[in-house]
């Protein structure tokens, strides 16, 4: 059978770093892409032990980076069977009369249209094929508004309906397309958002166990390791401590 070949954004750090080390536990094959050459150089050298993986380094939010990146991609790591598309983040936690705008056009560049770009860039081969997985990572802030979330909400309700709109635009192309909608995972997610201040990130886990990168990178194998006939479409995984997006148990 031949080797998997899944590309993964965001994959220096956090979920998609975990998922890059848990598809490489698998076998599969790897184009691994971020801004932080460094880290993506870490990475390979660790995982080219036991799979092949190419790394990109390009800005998600910059149209024609993402092409050429694509485009750039060795004969030999293609096809892309698996579509993680994972690298976003919040920018900022402010009520929406004190929001920054430039942190607004970072999450929707970011999360929606980077997302997009790097889709469409990906896509035509899949179609050629008629066979390809997407999976496009959400959150439970695009499943439910809490204070000061606004525009990163927003960035991911227009994930959870770009996820259902791929889906339907793709079935006559038997692409599988699914989100995952994680509660509160321990990456450097909070660091982003809180711009660096590593006191108040940190505070976001304290007092119960979060969700870790690996529990997110667990499920995602799962996901694309389904017989072909089995799609799993949209998925809301919390910490047991969380039941929604502001009711957390802490000690
Ligand atoms: P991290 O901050 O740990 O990872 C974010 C990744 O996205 C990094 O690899 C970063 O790489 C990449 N990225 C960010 N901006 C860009 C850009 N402009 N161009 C290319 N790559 C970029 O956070 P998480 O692992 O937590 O986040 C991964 C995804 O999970 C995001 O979509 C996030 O919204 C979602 N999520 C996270 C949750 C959480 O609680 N942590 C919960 C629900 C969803 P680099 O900086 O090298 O470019
Ligand atoms: C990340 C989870 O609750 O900080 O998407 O929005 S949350």
């Amino acid at each position: 059978m031949k080797e998997k070949i899944a590309l993964v954004t965001g994959a220096t750090s956090g979920i998609g770093k975990a998922t890059a080390e848990s598809f490489a536990k698998q076998g599969f094959n790897l184009v691994l892409c971020g801004r932080r050459q460094e880290r993506l150089d870490e990475l390979k050298a660790t995982l080219e032990k036991t799979v092949k993986v190419h790394t990109l380094s390009f800005d998600v939010r910059d149209r024609e980076a993402v092409f050429e990146a694509i485009q750039s991609i060795p004969e030999s790591f293609k096809p892309i069977d698996i579509l993680v598309n994972n690298a976003g983040n919040a920018h900022g936690f402010d009520p929406i009369y004190d929001g920054s705008m430039d942190d607004w056009d970072a999450m929707m560049d970011i999360n929606v249209k980077g997302l997009l770009y790097v889709t469409k860039a990906v896509l035509p081969q899949m179609m050629e094929r008629k066979s390809g997985h997407i999976i496009n990572i959400g959150s439970i802030a695009g499943k439910e508004v809490y204070p000061n979330g606004n525009v990163y909400c927003a960035s991911k309700y227009a994930v959870d309906a770009i996820n259902q709109g791929m889906r339907i635009d793709l079935n006559a192309y038997n692409i599988r397309v699914g989100a995952v909608n994680p509660g509160l995972v321990n990456t450097e997610f909070s660091n982003v958002r809180f711009k660096g201040d590593s006191e108040r990130a940190s505070k976001v886990y304290d007092g119960y166990t979060p969700l870790y990168a690996e529990d997110i990178a667990d499920i995602i194998l799962f996901m694309v390791t389904r017989p072909p006939h089995v799609n799993v479409a949209d998925l809301v995984v919390f910490p047991t401590a969380q039941a929604s997006s502001t009711i957390v148990n802490r000690d």
